[in-house]
């Protein structure tokens, strides 16, 4: 009996400590899913033929977001947005290049085929107009706060 409850023991922390590398991938994958659903908003522009579509978004202020561009065109294109970024923290992925100015984040170019991912909390309400600014380009867009 001793003998049966000493081998049962080891099997069974062994057990244990095989579980928490699978919980720790399960827990790496959830951040990156469940914010978008659970925690905040995320909204997607696509970009394709020159334009943003669409070309009204609306935000909320104080609102965790996951703000998403994807270039479906073959060309480069840019997101020049000002005030919308400046004094926010943010995070930027995706592929793109940004591009910082003291205020903050003032553009991104997102080469071909690309994506760029904004994670930010919009800190004013209003309404943002951003462009993209490559020559020839007439693309322009607006990011609305409530
Ligand atoms: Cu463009």
């Amino acid at each position: 009996m001793c003998l049966a409850l000493v081998l049962a023991t080891p099997t069974k922390s062994l057990s244990d400590v095989d579980l928490p590398p699978v919980a720790n991938g399960d827990v790496g994958q959830a951040p990156s899913a469940l914010p978008t659903e659970s925690e905040g908003e995320s909204v997607t522009v696509e970009i394709r033929g020159r334009m943003f579509i669409p070309n009204h978004v609306l935000l909320h202020h104080d609102h965790k977001t996951v703000l998403r561009f994807r270039n479906h065109d073959t060309e480069l294109h840019t997101v020049v947005a000002k005030e919308l970024f400046f004094g926010v923290d943010l995070n930027v992925g995706g592929n793109g290049a940004p591009e910082f100015s003291p205020d903050g984040l003032k553009r991104v170019i997102i080469p071909p085929e690309g994506f760029l991912e904004i994670q930010f909390t919009p800190a004013r309400t209003g309404t943002f107009s951003y462009l993209c600014d490559m020559p020839g380009h007439d693309m322009q867009a607006m990011i609305v706060v409530e």
